[in-house]
């Protein structure tokens, strides 16, 4: 009984099936043969064409869109291209401004900096310089001091910036100097009135550092000057009136007026002079 009614359940269907077929088979043809007539929008052909228009509007719409958005798009990225493009240039004008700026602040530095170089240089050159002179002056300050420590030392007097020294033993004019010499110094030579004063002291005869041995009359002192101011005793010189006497000697003591000249070769004591202050 099941089998019956299966098979005739299977009978329909194929039946239906056939009929189907058929009629899809009926529809092509008459749409083939269609074309040209009024049964078109009937056929799928025509649902074919609208979807293709539907699609093609549809693609148009979707371009249309595309193309409004990627100019929307497009605006934008101009913008802010051209909003780039300024912030570069205006950065490009700070940048050189800072450049130029520290370029110049730069030249200006080393100019100073050269200078305060150069000047420093030669601060240290005059410094060493200096330097120099005030190490040069100070060890000949030192030997000044031992040579007048010694000095006083060996008997020498010291008076106004100046050491004598008086002889124990007679020489005459050219030995007496020649010792002199020998000890730094030379006879003395009386430059003013207090060292005259101070020469008078001494009561024995001596001889200084005057004489008129190269031209007769022109009292020259060692040193080579002029004599200017003189304290001859009364009646002196008088070499002319006697025999020759071209060399000074201190003759009286404790007068101001004590020089008197006599012979060179004459054996006498000696002053010698040293000075030691400026
Ligand atoms: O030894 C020479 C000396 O002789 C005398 O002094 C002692 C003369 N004095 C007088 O004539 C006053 C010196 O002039 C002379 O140099
Ligand atoms: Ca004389």
């Amino acid at each position: 009984m099941a089998n019956g009614d299966n098979r005739e359940e299977f009978e329909l269907r194929m039946d239906g099936l056939a009929r189907s077929d058929a009629l899809q088979t009926c529809s092509v043809e008459e749409g083939e043969e269609g074309e040209e007539g009024e049964a078109t929008s009937a056929v799928p052909g025509g649902k074919l064409y609208r979807l293709v228009a539907v699609s093609f509007g549809f693609l148009c719409i979707l371009q249309a869109a595309l193309n409004i958005s990627l100019r929307l798009g497009l605006s934008n990225t101009e913008a802010r291209c051209k909003n780039l493009t300024e912030e570069i240039d205006n950065l490009k004008r700070i940048n050189f401004a800072i450049t130029h700026n520290m370029t110049q602040e730069i030249e200006a530095t080393r100019y100073n900096l050269t200078r305060e170089k150069d000047e420093l240089k030669r601060n240290l050159t005059d410094f060493e310089a200096r330097y120099k002179v005030l190490t040069e002056e100070r060890d000949e300050l030192k030997r000044k001091l031992t040579d007048l420590v010694n000095r006083l030392q060996q008997g020498w007097v010291y008076f106004s910036g100046s050491v004598y020294y008086i002889s124990s033993i007679n020489k005459n004019w050219e030995e007496s100097r020649n010792d002199c010499l020998q000890r730094g110094a030379d006879l003395m030579i009386i430059n003013s009135k207090e060292e005259q004063d101070f020469a008078e002291q001494v009561k024995d005869r001596m001889w200084i550092g005057l004489t008129d041995r190269e031209t007769e009359g022109m009292w020259k002192w060692v040193d080579g000057t002029p004599l200017t101011t003189s304290y001859w005793a009364s009646g002196e010189p008088n070499s002319f009136e006697s025999r020759e006497e071209d060399c000074v000697e201190l003759k009286y003591y404790g007068t101001v007026e004590s020089w008197n000249d006599r012979p060179c070769d004459e054996q006498i004591l000696w002053v010698c002079e040293k000075k030691v202050l400026p």
